[in-house]
């Protein structure tokens, strides 16, 4: 498929690859309107249904990530424009349903739905001039598509207040102590750094990433103990695979496992 908005390349030679989906309107800095997320999700879509990639990396430019929704966009949109054709619920929560691993790789501005976008990601690594903030307070607004929900479980409900109510910019070396972001590195760093994650991923067994994407999930959603349940009923499953018989055999026979992702 052609894009506009985004550019798509896959990497890595193993029996699992992983697909790369950069974020492309370098003149409003990566600013999200409906053409990129209706791309965005199209091309997550069709990497989560391609059996040859077992990770996804999502980034943007050395400058910004993404600067949030595109304004010049939103501006011109009123209550019934947004209501009738479902604004952001269109086409923003696909990243969200993507059941393959999605790690965002941020240099630069992570702004608004930028920084939304970031945190639908499973984790994110970042470099160090990345900057997140949920500036909509700004522009009149609040954040639309997570913001208020994900950043308080990620920050805690002191620094995303702050961000929120003051539209304050974390840094880098603040969003990992904060947990915002698994890893910073140097921002020259960053696209290697993602990759070898994503490597590491595609190495592994993918009923078992899948598993552990969904059970680490159900966390946010579920109270312990049904998730604690849930987690039992996926572990338990996942001996119904020849993967769990080569990777313990692997193990035991001090070798590395070929796993068969099934
Ligand atoms: N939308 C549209 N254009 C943008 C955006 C944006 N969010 N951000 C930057 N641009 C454009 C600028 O207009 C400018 O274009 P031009 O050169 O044609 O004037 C170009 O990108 C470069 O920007 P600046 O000249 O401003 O560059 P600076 O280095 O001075 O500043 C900043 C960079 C700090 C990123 C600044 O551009 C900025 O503050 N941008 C807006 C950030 C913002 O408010 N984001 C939140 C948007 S609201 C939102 O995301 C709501 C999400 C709700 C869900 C989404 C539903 C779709």
């Amino acid at each position: 498929m052609n894009y506009e908005n985004i550019l798509t390349a896959e990497h890595g030679h193993g029996a699992l690859r992983t697909g790369v989906i950069t974020l492309h309107r370098p003149k409003q800095f990566n600013a999200l309107n409906d053409a990129l997320m209706d791309e965005l999700g199209a091309a997550l879509k069709a990497y989560d249904a391609d059996d040859g990639i077992g990770c996804i990396v999502v980034t943007g430019s050395e400058k910004a990530f993404a600067a949030g929704a595109d304004v010049a966009a939103m501006a011109k949109f009123d209550h019934m424009h947004v209501y009738k054709t479902g604004y952001i619920t269109r086409n923003w929560e696909t990243l969200a349903t993507i059941r393959k691993p999605v790690i965002a790789a941020v240099a630069g501005f992570a702004l608004g739905g930028g920084c939304e976008v970031a945190m639908m990601c499973d984790f994110i690594i970042a470099a160090d001039n990345a900057k997140f903030g949920q500036p909509e307070i700004k522009l009149g607004v609040i954040p639309g598509a997570g913001g208020t929900q994900r950043l308080p479980r990620a920050v805690g409900k002191a620094k995303a207040m702050d961000m929120v109510l003051t539209s304050r910019m974390m840094d880098a070396a603040e969003a990992e102590r904060a947990g915002l972001v698994s890893r910073v590195v140097p921002a020259d760093k960053l696209q290697g750094e993602a990759l070898a994650a994503a490597e590491v991923i595609c190495s592994l067994s993918l009923p078992s990433v899948m598993m552990a994407k969904e059970a680490v999930n159900r966390a946010f959603e579920a109270p312990l103990g049904e998730g604690i349940r849930f987690e039992r009923r996926l572990f338990h499953s996942l001996f119904g695979t020849a993967d769990q018989q080569e990777g313990m055999a692997a193990f035991l026979g001090k070798r590395k496992p070929t796993f068969r992702h099934r």
